[in-house]
């Protein structure tokens, strides 16, 4: 059984999000989603809508995902790849080039990001929605 990896916040869902999931698990027959948690994401300098909990449950009920577990720091994914025995890592190609140093363990792949659509767009837009 061929197993990927992918890691995000994957806060308030949008299209972009589920491109990069459903190529994700294209390039195998397992999904692996590290979720990030509340506190990692305060280390990433940001604050998702949505609690861990609450977005582990949103990506649990999408189909290209066999399973979500909780990304707490930068330093954890030699140990996560080793552990669930991965094949291949992908990432939006924002990262491209940052992870590297994962060649060593498995496949590494940038994927080419949606255009148009971030959850920071979808704040800012309903943020002047709001002002109106
Ligand atoms: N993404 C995309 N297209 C978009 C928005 C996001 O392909 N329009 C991809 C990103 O490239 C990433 C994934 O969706 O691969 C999740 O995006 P975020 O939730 O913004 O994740 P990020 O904050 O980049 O966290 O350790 C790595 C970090 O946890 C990555």
């Amino acid at each position: 059984m061929k197993k990927v990896i992918t890691y995000g916040t994957f806060d308030l869902l949008h299209v972009g999000h589920i491109n990069l999931l459903r190529r994700a698990k294209e390039l195998g027959d397992y999904l692996l989603v590290v979720l990030s948690s509340d506190e990692f994401n305060a280390l990433k300098g940001k604050k998702a809508y949505y609690s861990y909990e609450d977005r582990k449950i949103i990506l649990e009920a999408i189909k290209y995902v066999d399973e979500v577990i909780p990304e707490y720091n930068w330093e954890q994914k030699i140990s996560d790849v080793q552990d669930n025995n991965i094949d291949v890592f992908v990432m939006g190609h924002d990262w491209t080039g940052k992870f590297d140093f994962l060649k060593d363990y498995c496949e590494v792949v940038y994927l080419p990001r949606t255009e148009g659509i971030s959850t920071t767009k979808i704040k800012g837009d309903l943020k002047l929605e709001n002002q109106k």
